[in-house]
């Protein structure tokens, strides 16, 4: 087993962190490693918060981590929000309370790193919220602003997502046409003590009479982060959600379809890392990408096709 994988199951919170930044690079020895995380993960909860930026989510993050932890929970979050306060912002202009997650050994918070692609980051999150698995927190809490593909797929890995949305923002039509209606579990309208919830009530009621979602029929929570309010309705919503996956075969279907994007999306990957390097290094590709009018199509065929041939001498 990889020894930082070994450190993380006798709970080595410095190896996490250090597994966690080695996710975020490439290679080899990453996907070693995180097979052996894998081997030793314990089923957490993964629960993803998404929603525009500033409709709440690290402040409801916030309080939710100080509701888990009054029930005996442990808890990490994965920030992907760079301007998340998780990362240094202040949260409520509450400084200390935030200070006191941190020194609560029950509490792992950890802001990804934004630099790189984002198809790298969202590659990195799930392995982050997996690593964060393999050391025994029982919940894992992301955040993200849901706005882009990107976003979306890190919503693939995780098992809830609560969709925040904010009364009279307009930002319902915006979600809706970058397809993130879809992806959500719940619907959390935070901001609650705004004028407006009813419409937007109504707004998310009409929606699902036309999408009929199969199966799982996502709840709406009324949460106010600012006065605390709401806390306990969510989890609630949370945990019913949870034990809809486990127990149904539709929950079923969904882990498997997750599965299979995984596998898919590693092996594209592997092969695009693979293929990369090949071109890196050798200045006679170097050059001809240096060419304006290069085909591109004949180019990406005649090295995939190379790159094939020398894959296969190896194998000999
Ligand atoms: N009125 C009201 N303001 C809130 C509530 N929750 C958060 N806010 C405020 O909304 C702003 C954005 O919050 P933040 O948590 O940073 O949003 P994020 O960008 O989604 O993470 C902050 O000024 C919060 O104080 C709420 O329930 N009611
Ligand atoms: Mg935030």
């Amino acid at each position: 087993m990889h020894p930082l994988a070994e450190r993380i199951q006798k709970q080595d919170m410095r190896a996490l962190a250090r597994a966690i930044s080695l996710a975020e690079g490439e290679g080899e020895e990453k996907l070693k490693l995180m097979s052996d995380i894998f081997s030793i993960k314990k089923n957490a909860h993964y629960i993803g918060i998404t929603g525009s930026p500033g409709a709440g989510k690290s402040s409801l993050i916030n309080r939710l981590l100080t509701y888990l932890r009054s029930q005996d929970l442990t808890v990490a979050v994965v920030a992907v929000d760079p301007t998340s306060p998780f990362s240094g912002g202040s949260l409520l202009g509450d400084r200390t309370r935030m200070n006191q997650h941190f020194t609560d050994p029950g509490i792992f918070i950890r802001s990804m790193a934004t630099r790189g692609s984002l198809g790298g980051l969202a590659r990195a999150t799930k392995d982050a919220i997996r690593v964060c698995d393999a050391y025994g927190f029982d919940i894992i809490l992301v955040e993200t602003v849901g706005v882009g593909q990107s976003e979306l797929d890190i919503m693939k890995v995780v098992d809830t997502t609560g969709l925040v949305l904010t009364p009279n923002s307009g930002d319902v039509l915006q979600i809706f046409k970058a397809g993130i209606m879809e992806i959500a579990d719940l619907f959390i309208i935070n901001k609650a003590d705004l004028p407006g919830v009813e419409k937007l009530k109504t707004t998310l009621e009409e929606y699902m009479m036309i999408a009929q979602p199969k199966g799982w029929q996502p709840p709406i929570v009324e949460t106010i982060s600012t006065e605390n309010a709401g806390m306990d309705t969510l989890w609630n919503e949370l945990n019913r959600h949870r034990d809809y996956l486990w127990n149904t075969a539709q929950g079923e279907k969904q882990r498997n379809q997750q599965l299979k994007l995984e596998v898919y999306e590693l092996i594209r990957e592997e092969i695009w890392r693979s293929v990369q390097a090949e071109v890196e290094k050798d200045p006679e590709k170097q050059q001809a990408l240096k060419e304006v009018d290069a085909d591109p199509y004949q180019l990406a065929r005649e090295w995939f096709q190379q790159w094939i041939r020398r894959e296969n001498d190896h194998g000999e």
